[in-house]
C-alpha cells in the first residue's frame, strides 16, 4: 500500500436479544468462525472483535454478548454490561432480530438504540426458517414504524443471504483512518482463548440442556513445539459432579467427542496440528460469584 493512499477503520457492532444469530453473522461476514454459536442462548460471554480488512477499508466488527432482562445472576448482570458497553463509539449498529419474532427483550435492545446518533441497521434474520413468506412484508413494515433505521434487511445468516450488503453498508460509514490491526488479524482475541472458546461451543453442542451456562473452561497450558504442532491442555469447570460426570459420559465418550470435534476446528482456525488434552473439575458455586468470574475474564 503506498504512503498516500488514504485508509479507512471503524467499528461497527452488532447487537440483539440472545439467539438471533449475531454470532453467525460475524463468522459469515468473515468466513472464519472466530466467534462460537450455538442453539443456546448466552452462548457468547465475551465481547469479540472481527477483523474484515479490504484494501483501504477496515470495519471493525463488533460481536456482543446477547442483550436481555433477566439479570438475576451475576454472570446476566456482567453480559449485559459488556454488551452495553460495546455501543459507545461505533460508526454504525446492526440491530439483528429474529424473522418474525418480536420479544420483551427485543424491545428493551430497541429502546437502547433510539438514544444513538450513529445509523442503525436492522437485520432480520434466519427469513430461509419462515415458512409463510406472506407474513414477512407485514412485520417488515411494523418494524419500520418503530424507529428511523437507516436501512431494513432481511438476511439470512446461515446461507449469506444479504450479508454482502451489509458488509457494503458499514464500508461506506468508515471514517478516514489509520487502520488499528494489520491486514492478517481477524480477531484481537489471542490463540489461547480462541481455543478455549472452541471447547466451550464443543461442551454446549454435545451436552443437553442439562449444562447451560455453569460451564466454563480455562487453557493451562498453550505451548507451540519446534514442529509447529500446537499442545494445548483444557480444563473444563462444572458447578456439580453430577455436571463433571455427564460430560465425561460413558466410559470417557462425551468427553473424547468434545475433544475431537475441539481440535478438528482447532487446526482449521490454527492453520497447524493440535495436541489437546482435556479435563474436568468441580467448581461449585463460580455463576453467582463476581469475583471469580472477574477472574476469569468476563466483563471486559
Ligand atoms: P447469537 O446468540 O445471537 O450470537 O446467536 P448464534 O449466532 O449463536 O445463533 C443461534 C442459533 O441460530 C444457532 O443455532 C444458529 O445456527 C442459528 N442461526 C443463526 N442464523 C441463522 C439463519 O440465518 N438461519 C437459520 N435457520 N438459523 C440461524
Ligand atoms: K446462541
Ligand atoms: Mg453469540
Amino acid at each position: 500500500m503506498s504512503e498516500q493512499e488514504t485508509t479507512y477503520c471503524g467499528f461497527v457492532a452488532i447487537v440483539g436479544r440472545p439467539n438471533v444469530g449475531k454470532s453467525t453473522l460475524l463468522n459469515k461476514l468473515l468466513g472464519q468462525k472466530v466467534s462460537i454459536t450455538s442453539k443456546k442462548p448466552q452462548t457468547t460471554r465475551h465481547r469479540i472483535l472481527g477483523i474484515d480488512t479490504q484494501g483501504a477499508w477496515q470495519t471493525i466488527f463488533v460481536d456482543t454478548p446477547g442483550l436481555h432482562i433477566e439479570e438475576k445472576r451475576a454472570i446476566n448482570r456482567l453480559m449485559n454490561r459488556a454488551a452495553t458497553s460495546s455501543l459507545g463509539d461505533v460508526e454504525m449498529v446492526v440491530f439483528v432480530v429474529e424473522g418474525t419474532r418480536w420479544t420483551a427483550d427485543d424491545e428493551m435492545v430497541l429502546n437502547k438504540l433510539k438514544a444513538l446518533r450513529c445509523p442503525v441497521v436492522l437485520a432480520v434474520n434466519k427469513v430461509d426458517k419462515i415458512e409463510d413468506k406472506a407474513t414477512l412484508l407485514p412485520h417488515l413494515q411494523w418494524l419500520g414504524q418503530q424507529m428511523a433505521f437507516a436501512e431494513i434487511l432481511p438476511i439470512s445468516a446461515k446461507s449469506g443471504t444479504n450479508v454482502e450488503t451489509i458488509r457494503e453498508l458499514a464500508r461506506k460509514q468508515l471514517p478516514e483512518g489509520e487502520h488499528y490491526f494489520p491486514e492478517d488479524y481477524i480477531t484481537d482475541r489471542s490463540s489461547r482463548f480462541m481455543a478455549a472458546e472452541i471447547i466451550r461451543e464443543k461442551l454446549m453442542r454435545f451436552m443437553g440442556e442439562e449444562l447451560p451456562y455453569s460451564v466454563t473452561v480455562e487453557i493451562e497450558r498453550f505451548k507451540v513445539e519446534d514442529d509447529g504442532l500446537f499442545h494445548i491442555h483444557g480444563l473444563i469447570l462444572v458447578e456439580r459432579e453430577g455436571q463433571k460426570k455427564m460430560v465425561i459420559g460413558n466410559k470417557g465418550e462425551k468427553l473424547k467427542q468434545i475433544g475431537t470435534e475441539a481440535r478438528l476446528d482447532m487446526e482449521r482456525l490454527f492453520d497447524t496440528r493440535v495436541f489437546l488434552e482435556l479435563w474436568v473439575k468441580v467448581k461449585s458455586g463460580w455463576a453467582d460469584d463476581e469475583r471469580a468470574l472477574r477472574s476469569l475474564g468476563y466483563g471486559e
